[in-house]
């Protein structure tokens, strides 16, 4: 869990806005009940889990703050779900090919937002697919009905509306989300402030003064999905 004091240039809010970049204000994916999640990659047969399957794996009810690479952060936030470790070792690891050294997991949402992270990083015992938040099923709003949530990272590795997961030995499948590199990194660590392939602090000043209109875009295409 992450407080004000370790998150290096970030500043606390009192809310928690829908954000992303701005194509995704407006895609708001629909997604058809009864969910399932595919997992595949690093050689293996793609493979359907549904909410039974990943119900089988201990529940986890985790306190962590939120940061967004754009430097604002919300505190507190109690989600529920499995931990991406235990989805790992009891689903994924078993049906790899031993030959297959696996270093990266690919997230893919409906909306077509996707993140890379090292499998050293999604092993670690705060990384989550949530689908609670604060007590209650996970909002659309927030990444209905699965999202990863990987406190230690900036925002944009928590990939909401979860499709698929996919293990890969290398980068080779990834595809960056924006087609301006700097604003991308593989691993955007909060601590070690790795926001993108720019100077920390460069980014921060270009970002901060994005963040209000960003969050009006969001919440103005939200309001109108919920009543057209
Ligand atoms: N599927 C999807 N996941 C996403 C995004 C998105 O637009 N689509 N935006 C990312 C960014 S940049 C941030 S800061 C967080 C925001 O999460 P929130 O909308 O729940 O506040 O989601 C991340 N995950
Ligand atoms: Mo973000």
């Amino acid at each position: 869990m992450k407080t004000e004091y370790d998150a290096p240039g970030q500043r606390y809010r009192a809310d928690f806005p829908r954000f992303g970049l701005d194509p995704f204000a407006e895609r708001i994916p629909d997604v058809a009940e009864p969910w399932s999640l595919v997992v595949g990659g690093a050689g293996t047969e793609d493979m359907v889990l549904d909410a039974a399957r990943l119900a089988e794996l201990p529940r986890v009810d985790q306190v962590s703050d939120f940061h967004c690479v754009t430097t604002w952060s919300h505190a507190n936030l109690r989600w529920g779900g499995v931990r991406f470790r235990d989805l790992y070792e009891a689903i994924l690891r078993p049906r790899c090919p031993p030959d297959v050294h696996v270093r990266w997991v690919l997230s893919w949402a409906h909306d077509g937002a996707r993140s890379c992270l090292p499998l050293e990083d999604a092993l670690a015992q705060d990384v989550l697919l949530a689908d609670h938040l604060d007590g209650e099923p996970l909002s659309l709003e927030h990444g209905a009905p699965l999202r990863l949530v990987a406190p230690r990272h900036y925002g944009f590795k928590n990939v909401k509306h979860l499709r698929r997961l996919e293990l890969c030995a290398d980068l080779r499948r990834y595809r960056r989300v924006t087609p301006l590199a700097f604003m991308d990194h593989p691993r955007a660590r909060v601590d070690l402030e790795e926001r993108g392939a720019l100077p920390a602090r460069l980014l921060r000043m270009l970002y901060r003064p994005l963040i209000g209109r960003t969050v009006s875009k969001f919440r103005r295409a939200f309001d109108r999905h919920r009543s057209p």
